[in-house]
């Protein structure tokens, strides 16, 4: 069986996600957040301290919108899976790319200057400039939605998922008020899908049960 290593909420909820729409067993090993301060031990597993790791016999993967690209394609050809010889490849590939290389990063930024750093070293200008930034990239989301109720290859694919998550951390952000109607209805769609809550479901018991925070600490400084 897979094993995923998690912090609630984190980039890891990507494939956590994805392994509840593709119905599939995993070890669900929870982490206090962060794990490189409150859990060393796991840097024997990653020795960058992030979170999602996945093990899955002889392959460890610890870049969430990979692992999506990499469970899709093993277990959803077709379906979660936007193959090469599809017309939507491209635009799939993009999109996982996207969800964290563009969406989720600038989100990292302003989280890090509103909620991680102590207040000495909190930074206003850096929260407003890159959740600025952040709203203007779902230009492309909003204009990827216009007509489809997903992103691409005209179905709901792992790439929503990918791009699904960065939705949800900028609703923990507060930035959700300034979606467009076309994102906005688009997230809600992602929300109301069973898979998602029954991850979200799961990670809140598994945090309970494994004794974890089932919110992130808010004062520790990365
Ligand atoms: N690009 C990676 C980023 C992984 C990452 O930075 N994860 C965060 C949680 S969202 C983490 O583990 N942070 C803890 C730390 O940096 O010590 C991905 O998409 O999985």
């Amino acid at each position: 069986m897979m094993t995923l290593y998690h912090c609630v909420s984190a980039r890891s909820l990507r494939p956590l996600w994805l392994l509840e729409e593709l119905q599939l067993p995993c070890s669900l090993q929870m982490l206090p957040f962060p794990p490189r301060v409150l859990a060393k031990e796991f840097l024997q597993q990653n020795p960058l301290g992030t979170v999602p790791l996945l093990v899955d016999g002889t392959t460890r993967m610890t870049e969430s919108a990979a692992i999506c690209q990499y469970l899709a394609a093993r277990h959803s050809p077709g379906a979660l899976d936007v193959a090469a010889h599809e017309p939507g490849h491209g635009a799939y590939l993009n999109w996982l790319h996207m969800s964290d290389a563009t969406l989720t990063f600038p989100q990292t930024l302003v989280l890090r200057y509103t909620h991680f750093e102590p207040e000495a070293r909190k930074q206003p200008q850096v929260a407003e400039d890159y959740s600025r930034w952040f709203l203007a990239r779902l230009r492309a989301v909003d204009a990827a939605l216009h007509g489809d109720d997903f992103l691409c290859a005209g179905r709901f694919t792992a790439a929503d998922v990918a791009v699904g998550y960065a939705l949800l951390l900028a609703t923990h952000l507060g930035l959700s008020a300034h979606f467009s109607p076309a994102v906005a209805a688009y997230w809600d769609r992602l929300q109301r899908r069973p898979a998602y809550l029954r991850a979200l479901a799961r990670q809140h018991q598994a945090a309970l049960d494994q004794g974890v925070p089932t919110t992130p600490a808010p004062d520790i400084r990365p």
